[in-house]
């Protein structure tokens, strides 16, 4: 599949009202591949105008055959796999059997998930002599991150057309070819005119417009704190709805009684997945002070197998900001016991899988984001310190916890301040809330707890 040139607005593909583009540049090589039209305030009015027209039919239509227009959608995605993936990996970098497996395998799962609860939710229920409605909020923003390109435009855009909103759609600047796709897909799986919209533009141009216009009702944001707050102000002055996903600094929390070759293997598996670019990555791991040692020289040799696995960052700016993270670590004390600040390739976004050891919890490394690959080991004396450190972040998106017995692991994952806490090694749930305590966010993503962030509630009295 070619998808279209320009933004799709109102059901076709039409040209930005001004002729500035924006380059998109392959991390891997740091060639120019395409160049997409850098939306402004005109698009933008353009797109939600189109949004607003389309919502009567759209919010009235049977939620069952919303479910079936997002069947369609996921069969589409499904169909096109493989080009959509050759595309994830020529704008974010990711090696090709990932983006097949969970760049695009883990959206249309999920794609899939909205097509069945579009169909079952309760939209309407009785409480004692009244009826609850659940009705769609309205024009909803949806402005996503690189990451995971279309997994967090189907986590924000699906839930919100299986609810009867309609969407304008924001990707970042560094992945609009993926959003293209998407918009193509929905397009040939029958998503009405205008019912989705995609803009693309710079976040402070295009995005900025989006979530300033009066005519948008809700804003949901996947991205960096500094740009959540920012749009959190803006919606809270005008009274919208928003939802933020924003970034984490999540702790793996290896118990004493733990498998702990595995606990480590995985945990830096977890953070090397992606090149370290994921808000719910076990950033931080934490391991018993009579173990600690033991864990470092573990965690040193398995990251080391990642060298030649994983891909570039997804721009030069990421890269020079994580590589800036790993100087601080150095300065700051820490001990590196893999990788480094050095490229280790000429050409690309490239940086060494690193990991550092005696990372006290006060260091930077241990307290901000650092979205690349790079795990701090820090030591506990005993559980109360563990809960301490793992709780003594300004985020609280995820989590692992890991010991012999699970009911030992679920007692201590209940004293984590965190939305989402894997029990020795987890497994992904599409249908489990995804989201943040504290600054990771507000709102949650996936399954039913993802429709109702798109739906407000009316009741009837009798
Ligand atoms: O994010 P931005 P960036 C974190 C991660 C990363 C850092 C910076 O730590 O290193 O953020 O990444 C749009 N009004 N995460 O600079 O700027 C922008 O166009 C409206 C965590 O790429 O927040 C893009 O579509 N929109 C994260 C989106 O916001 C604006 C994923 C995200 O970009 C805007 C990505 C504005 N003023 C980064 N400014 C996660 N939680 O998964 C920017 N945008």
């Amino acid at each position: 599949m070619k998808a279209h040139d320009g933004m799709y607005i109102d059901g076709a593909w039409r040209p930005a009202a001004q002729a500035d583009t924006i380059e998109v540049v392959n991390p891997a090589d740091e060639q120019v591949i395409a160049r997409v039209p850098a939306g402004t305030a005109l698009d933008v009015d353009a797109a939600v105008r189109a949004a607003r027209a389309a919502l009567p039919a759209w919010a009235a239509t049977p939620p069952a055959e919303r479910g079936a227009v997002l069947g369609a959608l996921r069969d589409v995605l499904a169909a096109r796999a493989d080009e959509i993936a050759a595309t994830v990996t020529a704008e974010l970098g990711s090696p090709l059997a990932f983006s097949r497996k969970v760049q695009v395998g883990l959206p249309v799962t999920v794609a899939g998930t909205y097509a069945g609860l579009a169909a079952s939710y309760a939209f309407e229920e009785k409480v004692a002599h009244s009826t609850v409605l659940h009705e769609p909020v309205g024009v909803v923003a949806a402005i996503t991150p690189w990451n995971y390109p279309l997994h967090q435009i189907v986590a924000k855009a699906a839930p919100a057309l299986a609810a009867g909103c309609t969407v304008v759609l924001k990707p970042a600047e560094h992945t609009p070819l993926t959003a293209r796709h998407f918009a193509e897909a929905a397009d040939e799986a029958g998503v009405p005119a205008g019912v989705l919209n995609l803009v693309t533009g710079l976040g402070p141009v295009a995005g900025q417009a989006l979530v300033e216009h009066a005519d948008v009702d809700m804003v949901s944001f996947t991205g960096s704190t500094a740009v959540g707050r920012r749009i959190g102000a803006a919606a809270g002055a005008a009274v919208k709805r928003v939802a933020l996903e924003l970034g984490g600094k999540s702790a793996n929390v290896i118990l004493p009684s733990a498998d702990l070759a595995r606990a480590v293997n995985v945990g830096v598996a977890n953070v090397m997945s992606n090149s370290g670019q994921t808000c719910s990555a076990w950033t931080r791991m934490l391991v018993h002070t009579s173990r600690y040692e033991e864990a470092v020289e573990l965690a040193a040799a398995a990251a080391a197998k990642y060298a030649d696995r994983i891909g570039p960052l997804v721009s030069a700016g990421q890269r020079d900001r994580v590589r800036g993270y790993v100087e601080k670590g150095v300065a700051e004390g820490a001990r590196l016991v893999a990788g480094g600040p050095e490229a280790p390739y000429e050409r690309g976004y490239h940086v060494s899988p690193t990991v550092f050891a005696d990372v006290t919890p006060e260091m930077t490394i241990a307290q901000e984001e650092i979205f690349g690959p790079v795990l701090s080991v820090l030591r506990y004396e005993d559980e109360d310190d563990a809960v301490r450190i793992a709780n003594g972040t300004v985020y609280g998106l995820a989590g692992a916890v890991w010991a012999a017995e699970e009911a030992e692991a679920v007692a201590f994952a209940r004293r984590l301040h965190t939305g989402q806490v894997d029990i020795n090694g987890g497994r992904f749930n599409p249908l489990a809330p995804f989201g943040g305590y504290k600054q990771s966010g507000v709102g949650r993503e996936l399954g039913a707890y993802g429709l109702s962030e798109y739906l407000q509630t009316k009741s009837l009295q009798f």
